[in-house]
């Protein structure tokens, strides 16, 4: 069924969009990739609200019908490309720890992150701004101690035996830890499960993806 279905992704290098990117190069499936400049904008002008009202990377166009937020777009990806075994499908109990995992990513660790990168959805003052930087990096620390628990359970990924959509959207936080010049030696176990997504071909697909494309694209 979907094997026609037109697919675009609006993304943006470093975002949380490389989880669904990783997602698409997953499948297997052609999808056009639309670089959206967020250091110009472009998130914010008329153009793009009107595939995403929120202004924010990632959307995905399916059929050119905007579906928009990570866990939405990894829930739709997954589903309507079942052999990609993205998501625990099969296993109501599995796929429950999984949402837990990517809702926590979400509506925790992505908000720490932005609490230093993106301190005006916070404040407007820029006395208050300035004052968020610090518990925003102590609280975005401490949602990497616990990827780093999650990491130690059993099994080459973050659910286990297999791949996972979530192992995608792990490796979204990695890089942002990473930008942020965080020593990640200190998270031995998420280390290890980091590096063995980052060799897989489809995340070396998703990097060249996001180097390859044009603003505007
Ligand atoms: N809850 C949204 C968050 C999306 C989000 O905040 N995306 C960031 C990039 S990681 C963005 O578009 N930032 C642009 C801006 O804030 O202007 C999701 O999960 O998709």
């Amino acid at each position: 069924m979907p094997s026609k279905t037109s697919l675009k992704l609006y993304f943006a290098p470093g975002s949380s969009a490389f989880a669904p990117l990783i997602a698409l190069e997953e499948i297997g499936v052609a999808y056009h990739a639309h670089r959206v400049d967020l250091a110009t904008g472009e998130q914010r002008q008329p153009a793009y609200l009107k595939v995403n009202p929120r202004g924010r990377v990632p959307t995905l166009a399916v059929d050119g019908e905007p579906v928009t937020e990570v866990l939405a777009i990894l829930t739709y990806l997954a589903q309507a490309y079942p052999h990609s075994e993205l998501l625990p499908l099969a296993d109501p109990l599995k796929l429950a720890h999984a949402y837990e995992v990517m809702s926590w990513f979400a509506s925790t660790v992505h908000v720490a992150f932005a609490q230093t990168t993106r301190p005006e959805r916070f404040a407007d003052d820029e006395t208050v701004k300035a004052a968020l930087a610090t518990p925003g990096e102590a609280r975005f620390h401490r949602t990497l101690s616990d990827i780093e628990r999650l990491a130690q359970g059993p099994g080459p990924w973050l659910l286990g035996d297999s791949f996972s959509a979530v192992d995608a959207y792990a490796l979204v936080i990695w890089r942002w830890a990473q930008r942020r010049s965080i020593d990640t030696s200190a998270y031995p176990a998420w280390s290890a499960k980091a590096a063995r997504a980052l060799a897989r071909p489809s995340v070396k697909r998703a990097l060249q993806r996001e180097a390859a494309a044009k603003v505007a694209a």
